[in-house]
């Protein structure tokens, strides 16, 4: 019920609604419209109420990352349809593969905070309540699971897209990170419930900072968010704008195979093609020259006996001569 006062709010835009036409509305009481428009008041919703006039929306919608704010305007056909929101929890991406096998196909998990936050291989994502973007896309696709990885690219893609479309100078270093100024902004985590032929479901993981000014004494070199780089943004547009351009890409690949616009995106916006490159493998760490990305989504690399490889994304970590690119 109080989804459905609130999308009658902000459906009204500035003007007032009363209470009398909210109640007809929805069927219920004066009194219980008002014990609901107090609740939405503490969750930050600046209603204001005026004797004879009614209810209205002061500012713009607050930056929540609530469904109601998520399905406004949300130019998608499936992606983030359907949206879990928590205050707090694990991590979004152990959730979604609890649960994966009973949310349809886009659902998505979202935290205002992540107590056990991941990166690949077990390590530690940090997501501090409401200062960013803690989220996990479900996805059923019908493919072979050696198709899976490359829908990390794919959110790699679409996050760098969603940002630039948003006015942000962002890069994407091959083949999970997200960096503003050559530190790391967001990273991706894609994980698979799968058989040896069929995919059960694909867990996507996308961390972004967004609001953090101090991170721990680890991360402080190397890690950034949007509004230590002067980008005051609602994490709700870029949560909206990410959905919108992941689901184009995804279908363009699940449907048609068609892999071109990510891998354009990935080459025009990257943040280590032309440079020269650490690449790491199990405590190993080997100087090259960063080539290219291929047609498979593979890097290209030239070691220094001048010979080209290709890196699968796999466990392999890259950084920069100077620092984290
Ligand atoms: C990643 O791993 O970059 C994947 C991060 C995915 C996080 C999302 S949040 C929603 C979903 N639920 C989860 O539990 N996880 C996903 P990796 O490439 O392994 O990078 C991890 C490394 O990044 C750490 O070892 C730190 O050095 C650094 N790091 C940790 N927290 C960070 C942060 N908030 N910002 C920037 N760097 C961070």
């Amino acid at each position: 019920m109080r989804e459905k006062i609130l999308e009658v709010i902000l459906d009204n835009e500035k003007e007032f609604i009363s209470g009398e036409e909210l109640s007809k509305k929805l069927g219920i009481s004066r009194t219980a419209i008002w014990k609901h428009i107090r609740i939405l008041r503490s969750q930050g919703y600046n209603i204001e109420s005026v004797n004879k006039k009614g209810y209205r929306l002061v500012d713009e919608p607050t930056d929540l990352l609530n469904p109601q704010n998520i399905y406004r305007n949300l130019k998608t056909k499936f992606i983030g349809k359907n949206v879990l929101h928590f205050e707090t929890i694990d991590s979004t991406n152990d959730y979604a593969k609890k649960i994966g096998n009973e949310l349809r196909d886009g659902s998505v998990i979202i935290s205002e905070e992540q107590t056990k936050g991941k990166g690949r291989l077990g390590r530690v994502w940090e997501s501090k309540a409401g200062e960013g973007i803690w989220m996990s896309i479900i996805l059923k696709p019908n493919i072979i699971p050696n198709k899976a990885p490359f829908i990390t690219l794919i959110a790699g893609a679409s996050i760098v897209k969603a940002l630039n479309i948003l006015g942000v100078d962002a890069k994407i270093k091959w083949p999970n990170d997200i960096t503003i100024n050559n530190k790391k902004l967001s990273g991706i985590l894609t994980e698979l419930s799968a058989e040896i032929e069929r995919v059960n479901y694909i867990v996507v993981g996308i961390g972004m900072n967004v609001k953090d000014t101090d991170f721990e004494e680890e991360l402080k070199d190397k890690a950034t968010s949007l509004y230590k780089e002067n980008y005051n943004l609602y994490r709700v547009d870029i949560v909206k704008e990410i959905l919108c351009q992941f689901e184009k890409l995804y279908l363009d690949y699940i449907e048609k195979d068609d892999k071109k616009e990510v891998l354009d995106i990935c080459r025009q916006y990257s943040a280590i093609i032309n440079k020269e490159i650490y690449v790491i493998k199990n405590d190993q760490k080997e100087l090259v020259d960063c080539i290219g990305i291929n047609e498979e989504g593979n890097l290209i690399i030239k070691n220094k006996d001048g010979n080209l490889e290709e890196i699968m994304s796999g466990e392999v970590s890259i950084r920069g001569v100077k620092g984290y690119v």
